[in-house]
Order: C-alpha cells, then structure tokens, then sequence
C-alpha cells in the first residue's frame, strides 16, 4: 500500500497529465504570489484591481479553452478547472472576474460569433486588455431568465436595446457587455448582443454595499435605446439555450473553484487546532475536532474526484448539464459548510480578517447563489429524474 497524503486523500494529482499538473503549477504560483498578498485591502475597501486581468491574460489564463487562432491557451476542461481552484484558493472574487471573462463571454463569442467577431474581440480578451461582462439577470428576472423585460427593437443598420440587467460581475469596467434580450424580429426569441463601453444609452452603475464577493467589481447593464449595429448580434444564439451553453462552462468551473475556497478553509481549521491548547492539549486533540477534519477532508476529496470526471467527459463531449448542475450545487454547498465550520473552529479569530475563514464564507455565499441557487439546481436534477417540472 502507498502512503496516505492527508492533502490530497484520493490522489487527485495521480489522475492529471504532466501538461495539468504544470498548468496547476503555474497558476499557484501566480495566486499565491500576486494575488494572496492583495486579497486582504481589496475585500476590506470593495476595490477590484484591473491589472489582475492584464497578468492573468500575460500566464495564459484567459480563456484557456478558446482556440490558440484566437489568442486562447487551447487546454482541456481539467486545465481550466485547476486554474479556477488555485484563483479561488485566495479568494472568490478574482475567480469571478476570471470565469466571466472566459466563460461567459470569450465562450460566447467563439461559439456563437461570427468570424469577424472572433477576430475583432477574442485576442484582446484572451490578453486581458479587454474586460467582458454577461448580462442576463434583471430586478424581475433571477432564478427565471425566460421572463427578462429587455427588449431588441430592429431600426435601421442595427436593433435598438432597452432594458436594466442587475447584479453583473465586471460590468462597471467592462469595455463590452454580452446583452441578452428578446428580440422582435426574431419571434421575441432571445438572442446576444456584443455591446460596447462607448455604444450611447448604455451605462453600468456600480453597486455598493456587498458583504460578499467584496474583491470583484458588481454592477448594473442599463440600456436606454442603445444603437447597436446589426454585427453586434451573436448569429448563432437563439432562444434561452443561447445564455445556458455559457452557464453550463462557468457552472463547472465554479465546482472546481468552490473547492480551493473550501480547501483554504481546512487547511486554516487544521493548522490552527494544531496549534491552538485549550485545557492542556490542542484542540486538535478532541474527537469532535477530528470529526470536522474529516468531514471536510471527505467533502473536498469526493467533490475534486466529481470534476474531473466531468471535466474528462466534457473534453470527450459525453457531459449532460446535468452532471455540471450536481456538481455546481454540492461543491458550492459543500464548501459553504466547510467555511462556516472553519470559521467556528476558530473561534473568535474567525471573525478576523487576519485569518481569512470568514472572508471565504461570506463569498461562497455567493458562489451558492449566482449561476443558479443550490435549490434550483436541486429542482433541475429533480426534473431530470422525475419528468415533472416543479419550477412554476
Ligand atoms: P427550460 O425549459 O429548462 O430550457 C429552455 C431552453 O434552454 C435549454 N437549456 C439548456 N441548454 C443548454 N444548457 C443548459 N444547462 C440548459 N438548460 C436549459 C433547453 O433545452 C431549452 O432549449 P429550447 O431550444 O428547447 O428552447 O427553461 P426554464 O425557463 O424552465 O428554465 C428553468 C431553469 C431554472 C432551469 C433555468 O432558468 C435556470 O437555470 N435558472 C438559473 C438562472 C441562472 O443560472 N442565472 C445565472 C446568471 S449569470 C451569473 O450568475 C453569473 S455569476 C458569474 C460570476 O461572477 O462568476
Ligand atoms: P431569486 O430568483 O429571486 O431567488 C430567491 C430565492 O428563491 C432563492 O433561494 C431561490 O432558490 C428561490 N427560488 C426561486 N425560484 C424558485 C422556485 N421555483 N422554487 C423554489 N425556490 C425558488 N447575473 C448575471 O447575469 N451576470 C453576472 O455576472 C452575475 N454576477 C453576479 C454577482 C453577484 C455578486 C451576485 C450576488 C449575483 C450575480 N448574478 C449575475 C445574478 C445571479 O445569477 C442571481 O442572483 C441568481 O441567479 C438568483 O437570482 P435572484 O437573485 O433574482 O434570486
């Protein structure tokens, strides 16, 4: 028998290729580098950094999917997870500005874009000297984006977009903005748009006042008659399954990122039990300390063995969204549970920010929200086995 690696119990380092483990590497590196040592001022003043896109765009992990024609790494599934593990190790923010950008609009343009489009946007994507937002949710439209109220109206050369789409990662230093509206001459069918920062009646207010995700940059779409030209429409999106094809690439990565959120966390819990004497012995030394260890331990190993089965099936086309929606929503839930024990665990210092438990649990409860909530998610599989739709 081999020897048992308490860090990483089911050997997940085993199943990579050489070219993951330096993919891995390589982003750790940079996270604990540059990013950790940032962490702490961004959350506490609400601040997100944009040369974090710029450097990310320099280690190639932008995009990393993307065809190298258009500036992207041209990795597998497994290699873009890791990548989201190590970002959100630090912090669940900068995973978020790094998801949106790759997979909820590099993804869409080179999936649905046109050839000029690619050309004209990917490449600078991919290096980070554009920022890219994606604009589905609305005040009235959350969980249910069939029920958006914003509108493409065609006019001459182009379609006039009006609407206000709320919560959007990026957005206030986005120079363009993937829209998703109904559109009048397609049936009301919903389709994208690529808007950009200087399109007149568009603007991006900025929301303030997060208790989560303070690292990352929220805000506002309003469109008032903004004009965009008529090659600002992605051709080859229709309808809702348009919006779901980019959730489905960021929803996986979230899986992955969520558990180097909650590995953070354990490994906090472990060291300061270790270190931590309380009647005579550290608190690493009682059962029910042991018990949390362990339950932490398992959750993570199980839900890192989760994705990298998914990943592998994407990259062998064999992946439902599905299996993306089980493991968005039990990584996501699982890794809240294991902050929120690491913050107890410990103790009083856990409300520090010194400690960074609680920054970690106060964002996953984002990360257990956005890009569908742990009970819609629930509501999906539940359909998937039933054939009944409980959702309305
Ligand atoms: P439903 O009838 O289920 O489907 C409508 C059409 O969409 C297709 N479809 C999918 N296609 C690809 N992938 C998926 N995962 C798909 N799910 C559905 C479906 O086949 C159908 O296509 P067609 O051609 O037949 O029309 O639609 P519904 O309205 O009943 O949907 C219900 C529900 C709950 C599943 C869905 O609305 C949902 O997932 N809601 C959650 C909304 C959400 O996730 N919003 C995320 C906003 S973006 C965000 O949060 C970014 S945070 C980024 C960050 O900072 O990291
Ligand atoms: P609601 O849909 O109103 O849900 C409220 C509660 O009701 C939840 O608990 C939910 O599970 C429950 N619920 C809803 N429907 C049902 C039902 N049928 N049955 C049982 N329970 C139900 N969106 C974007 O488009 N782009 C972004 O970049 C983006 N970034 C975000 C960043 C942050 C920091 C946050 C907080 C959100 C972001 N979002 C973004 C929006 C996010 O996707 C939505 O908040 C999320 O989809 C939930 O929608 P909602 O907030 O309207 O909640």
């Amino acid at each position: 028998m081999s020897a048992f690696q308490w860090q990483d119990p089911l050997r997940l380092d085993y199943s990579l290729t050489d070219e993951e483990r330096q993919i891995q590497d390589v982003a750790h590196a940079y996270c604990q580098d540059k990013l950790q040592p940032r962490v702490l001022e961004a959350f506490r003043d609400e601040r997100f950094d944009r040369d974090i896109l710029h450097e990310m765009g320099e280690l190639g992990l932008l995009g990393p999917t993307v065809d190298e024609k258009y500036g992207g790494a041209g990795i597998g599934h497994v290699g873009y997870g890791l990548i989201a593990r190590e970002v959100e190790r630090v912090d669940s923010g900068y995973r978020s500005a790094m998801s949106v950008q790759s997979s909820l609009v590099m993804y869409p343009i080179e999936t649905y874009g046109s050839e000029a489009q690619k050309q004209r946007y990917l490449p600078g994507l991919a290096r980070g000297e554009l920022v890219g937002c994606f604009g589905l949710t609305e005040p009235d439209a959350g969980s249910d984006p069939g029920s958006m109220r914003s509108r493409a109206r065609k006019v001459e050369g182009g379609y006039s977009l009006s609407g206000q789409k709320m919560w959007i990662t990026n957005s206030p230093i986005a120079d363009l903005a993937i829209v998703w509206a109904k559109s009048e001459v397609h049936d009301g069918k919903i389709k994208g748009f690529i808007v950009e920062r200087d399109t007149p009646g568009f603007s991006t207010p900025l929301i303030q006042g997060k208790h989560s995700l303070r690292a990352s940059v929220t805000g506002e779409i309003v469109l008032d008659d903004a004009f965009v030209p008529e090659d600002a429409l992605l051709p080859d999106a229709s309808g809702l399954a348009g919006p779901f094809g980019c959730l489905n690439k960021a929803r996986y990565g979230i899986a992955w990122g969520a558990m180097g959120a909650a590995e953070f966390c354990w490994h906090a819990a472990r060291q300061y039990t270790l270190d931590r004497h309380q009647f005579g012995r550290p608190l690493a030394a009682n059962q029910l300390i042991q018990l949390k260890l362990a339950d932490m331990q398992t959750d993570i190993a199980l839900g890192l063995q989760a994705c990298l089965q998914v990943g592998r099936l994407l990259d062998a086309g064999e992946a439902a969204s599905e299996m993306i929606s089980l493991i968005k929503r039990n990584n996501a839930g699982k890794a809240l549970n294991v902050a929120r024990l690491a913050r107890d665990m410990h103790g009083g210092n856990g409300i520090s920010e010194a400690y960074g438990v609680m920054r970690h649990m106060l964002n996953l409860e984002t990360v257990n929200t956005y890009e569908g909530t742990h009970d819609v998610h629930a509501l999906i599989l539940g359909r998937a086995q039933t054939g009944l739709q409980a959702f309305c």
